[in-house]
């Protein structure tokens, strides 16, 4: 373990995790050997007209691993991960593992902002993203960030590089016959496997780093209760990049337990309606946003579902009366999923009654994990009762990467992360998520820190202060809504969105609305009182 960018688990911990199974030392290009050697001819991807086994699955990271070893990366090199979804991001993904290289996951809606702040944490040598997706054109980011990070010397480009001096290929890295690796310089099991973004809550990103042996016993028991299988047909219609499509069970899940995954290139319901038909997919993951739109899709096209066992939900707050209409209309059961890119995953199980499932955001996946939900005086608080939610498990990381004293804010001296969730836990182990502490806006699964959104409104020309609060909507739960102190005109919704883009802030962290107010609310200590602000608005 790198004791220096991040603390790993205590000896007498990962002593325990390994005893207990959950910890089983092989590294995710092993597992993929492993996978490949088992299933062979199966069907391990499907992107369009695209179909992997997973041999050809195998052989195309072993390929790309030997190219990309070629131009240079090495074990323990940082590569930034921007594509969306498609097949191509599950072949980089192994091969970048084969070699010991370690992802950075950047999200596709992320901009200039993000992707620059995850490459300047990670001191990652590579980026990896497509030409263009969703009308927005990588290519000069990669140039800008090439020219900002002399670090950053490899950008690969899937597509269209003509007239991009020095942008690779990765269509041409795929195809490449280099030669085996001379010396290889294989990853051990406990080595630090990806970095993910967190969700954040202070304006500064943090990156979390997982390990093959965690990363591996979170897919590998997320893929148990959900009893996957050699015949299950999961559909990727989340970006494949966030942990819950990846990992709880997702991508990784179904292929260790020898199944198919379908990538679902857009979030639309036409497109998951036409893919489940024709692939006959049997497990999907949404969040919440998204399942009023496959509620209304079904009930006008009347597509074929039959084949959808189970439809898992999480990411942010599922309504219990949406719950309730899902296996009614869609025929599938539906499993919620509280988890978090810093490790505990919650699932609902198969033999909860609907009660449960439909009101509850599942309990712990391992034995192991440690649950406590305390008050605000750091003691327990009885099951029933809501109080704040820590944990510390196997899977659970014990401190961010590179982050120093950030970690002593984010983890208890013992240990446990501090999730910022409000739950009550009631007897049975089920948690229900009932709200939070961490000064984060999450917009139907899309986390925002609002401190970092307010850094960039504060440079806005005539911004005083500025306040960025969650403010209830119908279809995302929250969205985002801007208050400011402004010397003059207000600036519009609309003009503030261009400001923030200009800055290379994604998308979905733009206010809807804009608020002028003549001065902030201040909470008795004098922080802005963001109750207060969202009263205005509710009353
Ligand atoms: C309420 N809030 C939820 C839920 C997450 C699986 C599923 C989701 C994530 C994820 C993930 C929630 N109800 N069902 O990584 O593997 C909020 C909580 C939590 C934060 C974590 C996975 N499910 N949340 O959403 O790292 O506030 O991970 O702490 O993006 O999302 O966000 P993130």
């Amino acid at each position: 373990m790198d004791g220096a960018d991040w603390p790993g688990w205590p000896v007498e911990d990962a002593r325990r995790y390994r005893a207990a199974g959950w910890w089983r030392g092989e590294t995710f290009g092993e597992l993929l050997s492993g996978w490949a050697a088992r299933f062979a001819g199966r069907t391990a991807l499907v992107d369009g007209d695209t179909r992997l086994t997973y041999a050809d699955l195998d052989r195309a990271a072993h390929r790309l691993a030997r190219a990309l070893h070629a131009r240079g990366l090495r074990r323990g090199d940082r590569v930034v991960v921007h594509l969306p979804n498609r097949a191509e991001f599950v072949t980089l993904w192994f091969a970048l593992q084969r070699l010991g290289a370690v992802p950075v996951h950047a999200m596709p809606g992320h901009r200039r902002s993000e992707v620059g702040h995850l490459v300047e944490r990670s001191g990652a040598v590579a980026y990896v993203g497509p030409d263009r997706h969703a009308r927005f054109d990588h290519r000069p980011l990669a140039a800008e960030l090439r020219a900002a990070y002399p670090g950053l010397d490899l950008v690969i480009i899937d597509g269209d590089v003509t007239g991009w001096d020095g942008f690779h290929r990765l269509a041409d890295l795929l195809a490449a016959d280099a030669a085996p690796i001379a010396e290889p310089d294989p990853p051990a099991a406990g080595d630090l496997a990806l970095l993910l973004l967190s969700g954040g809550t202070t304006g500064t990103p943090k990156l979390i780093p997982r390990t093959h042996d965690d990363y591996a016993c979170n897919a590998r028991l997320s893929a148990e209760i959900c009893e996957l299988g050699p015949d299950s047909v999961y559909l990727a219609v989340l970006p494949m990049p966030f942990n819950f499509t990846m990992a709880c069970p997702g991508v990784l899940g179904v292929l260790q337990a020898g199944g198919t995954v379908v990538v679902a290139r857009d979030p639309s319901p036409a497109t998951a309606f036409r893919l489940i038909a024709r692939e006959r997919v049997t497990i999907a993951a949404l969040n919440p946003p998204l399942v009023p739109l496959w509620l209304q899709e079904n009930a006008e096209t009347a597509p074929d579902l039959s084949s959808l066992r189970l439809l898992q939900v999480g990411a942010a707050r599922l309504a219990d009366d949406v719950a309730r209409r899902i296996e009614p209309e869609l025929g599938a059961r539906l499993q919620q999923v509280f988890g978090m890119a810093e490790g505990l995953i919650n699932l609902t199980r198969p033999e909860d009654g609907p009660d449960t499932v439909c009101t509850t955001q599942g309990r712990p996946i391992c034995p192991d994990d440690e649950v406590r939900v305390v008050g605000e005086s750091g003691a327990d608080v009885p099951d029933g009762e809501v109080g704040e939610l820590l944990t510390r498990g196997p899977y659970t990381i014990r401190g961010y990467y590179r982050a120093g004293a950030v970690n002593r804010e984010g983890f208890t001296a013992d240990g446990f992360y501090r999730t910022g969730d409000q739950v009550r836990r009631l007897p049975s182990g089920h948690l229900v998520v009932v709200g939070r502490i961490k000064d984060q806006i999450n917009r139907g699964g899309e986390k925002i820190d609002a401190t970092e959104v307010e850094g960039h409104l504060a440079a806005y020309p005539g911004v005083l202060a500025a306040a960025l609060v969650g403010v209830p909507d119908a279809d995302f739960g929250e969205k985002p809504v801007a208050f400011l102190v402004c010397d003059g005109t207000p600036p519009a919704a609309r003009a503030v969105g261009a400001f923030l883009r200009e800055r290379g802030v994604a998308g979905y962290k733009h206010p809807d609305r804009v608020i002028a107010v003549e001065s902030m609310p201040l909470t008795a200590v004098g922080k802005i009182d963001k109750k207060a602000l969202t009263a205005t608005l509710t009353s």
